[in-house]
């Protein structure tokens, strides 16, 4: 072999190496590329992309409705052109999915709050991508409270609130004057401000680029079931307090309790509203549960912190397929278990139907404002101030760096 073939040869090993370490799956590049498309730069895809916007899903019926829907009609395209597997992501959903060009892709974090923040840890980490100019949008599904919603309305949040990151004692063994069995780390009663706080209690995220967001959202028409009309008429009743469950389905403002435990019921959703007016000092209205969104922004704050990702960037968007309480004449379990809510599909249905006119609002506006980003009015962050600024909740300024953090504890 002559020095010209043994040249050869290295350029052949190095090629060959360079295709096997390309950390993009797409079947449809790897099988069709051929050693003078890779000379050429034929088919050459950014080796990190870019995207504008960042669907995050949490399991398959919220992902799946952006993959059905890329052949409708106005769709922004398809996510399933590229994927790419992505070290961290959940076994059940590895792959990251984009359109073809890159400028919007999704990720599938699997359920609950410690799937979430895995998730987007990985994904913040992940080399693959430059994230710092990219809008997360989180759309899934939640339980709506009827005092402030109904099934299938889509609710755009500002606060996100962990309710359930508390003490708990069984409602048969709690004290004759405890209202819940919940309350708060630090204190010996419910309803009192904790002495103890972890952090993730209370997020904020950017208002303007909320109201930009439910703009572009109202113009679409929503979906609705049968049953889920019919199932509304149940909370009407005599003190009207329910009587936002008895509209048709609309975009609301107002904000998202996480938990892992699934809570359900007219005790636990009191209880909660509760929490909520008192984690964020008054400013939040507890009006749709999740299971990730406060690990999800966890996640994309510690992001924020290496500046990796744009905190002011994210838009949560929650929709109701199910009500957390049951109505006035039955019970929470009937609720829960058995009742035909018929909810779910248009929930599902309206995650995209909601949220494509926001995507393509912000590739059709990029570089007229969204690439230069949407500067925040209010106070966005969490609740120890790690990004900077002045929330309207929180412990306080005197308090702040002696109640704060996990070295506390009153007991
Ligand atoms: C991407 O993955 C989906 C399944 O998750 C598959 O249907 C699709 O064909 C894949 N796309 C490419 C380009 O391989
Ligand atoms: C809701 O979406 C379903 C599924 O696409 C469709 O069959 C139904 O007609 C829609 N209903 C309304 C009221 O938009
Ligand atoms: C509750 O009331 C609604 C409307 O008044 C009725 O349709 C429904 O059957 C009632 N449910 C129960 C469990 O009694
Ligand atoms: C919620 O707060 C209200 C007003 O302080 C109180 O009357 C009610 O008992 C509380 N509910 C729960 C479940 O803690
Ligand atoms: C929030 O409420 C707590 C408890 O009442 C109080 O100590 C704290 O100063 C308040 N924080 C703000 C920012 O007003
Ligand atoms: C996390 O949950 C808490 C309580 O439910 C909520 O106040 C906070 O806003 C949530 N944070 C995020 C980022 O969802």
């Amino acid at each position: 072999m002559g020095l010209k073939h043994l040249r050869l040869a290295i350029l052949l090993t190095q090629l060959a190496i360079l295709v096997h370490a390309t950390p993009l799956d797409s079947h449809a590049s790897s099988e069709g590329r051929g050693l003078w498309d890779i000379l050429l730069r034929r088919d050459a895809r950014p080796s990190q992309f870019s995207p504008k916007v960042f669907i995050i899903s949490m399991f398959d019926p919220e992902a799946q409705i952006w993959y059905e829907a890329a052949g409708m009609p106005g769709s922004f395209g398809n996510l399933l052109a590229v994927n790419i597997t992505v070290p961290g992501l959940s076994p059940r959903y590895p792959q990251v999915h984009c359109i073809a060009d890159g400028s919007v892709c999704q990720v599938t974090t699997c359920e609950a709050e410690i799937n979430a923040a895995s998730t987007l840890t990985a994904l913040t980490l992940s080399t693959l991508f430059n994230l710092k100019k990219t809008y997360f949008l989180i759309g899934g599904i939640g339980g709506i409270n009827p005092k402030q919603g109904t099934l299938a309305d889509v609710a755009f949040p500002k606060y996100a609130v962990q309710v359930a990151l508390q003490y708990e004692i069984d409602a048969r063994e709690i004290p004759q004057d405890f209202s819940t069995g919940y309350f708060s780390f630090g204190t010996d009663a419910p309803n009192e401000y904790p002495l103890s706080i972890y952090g993730t209690e209370v997020f904020e995220v950017n208002e303007a680029l909320r109201d930009i967001a439910v703009s572009y959202a109202r113009t679409v028409k929503l979906n609705d079931s049968t049953d889920a009309i019919a199932y509304r008429t149940s909370y009407n009743s005599d003190d009207q307090s329910y009587n936002k469950a008895l509209r048709t389905p609309s975009i609301i403002t107002c904000d998202v309790a996480t938990s892992d435990a699934w809570f359900s019921g007219r005790m636990l959703g009191e209880a909660f509203e509760n929490t909520t007016t008192l984690l964020t000092n008054g400013s939040a209205t507890y009006c749709i549960t999740a299971m990730e969104d406060n690990a999800t922004l966890a996640a994309l704050l510690r992001a924020s912190m290496r500046s990796t990702v744009d905190f002011s960037r994210i838009i949560i968007m929650r929709s109701g397929s199910n009500f957390d309480r049951q109505p006035p004449n039955s019970s929470a379990i009937h609720n829960l278990i058995y009742a035909n809510q018929g909810g779910f599909v248009p929930a599902i249905e309206n995650l995209f139907i909601a949220g494509n006119p926001i995507v393509k609002g912000i590739l059709a506006d990029w570089t007229l404002s969204f690439e230069k980003g949407i500067a925040p009015t209010n106070y966005v962050g969490d609740i120890f101030r790690t990004l900077g600024g002045n929330p309207d909740f929180g412990p306080g300024e005197m308090e702040f760096g002696v109640v704060i953090g996990p070295d506390f504890e009153k007991l």
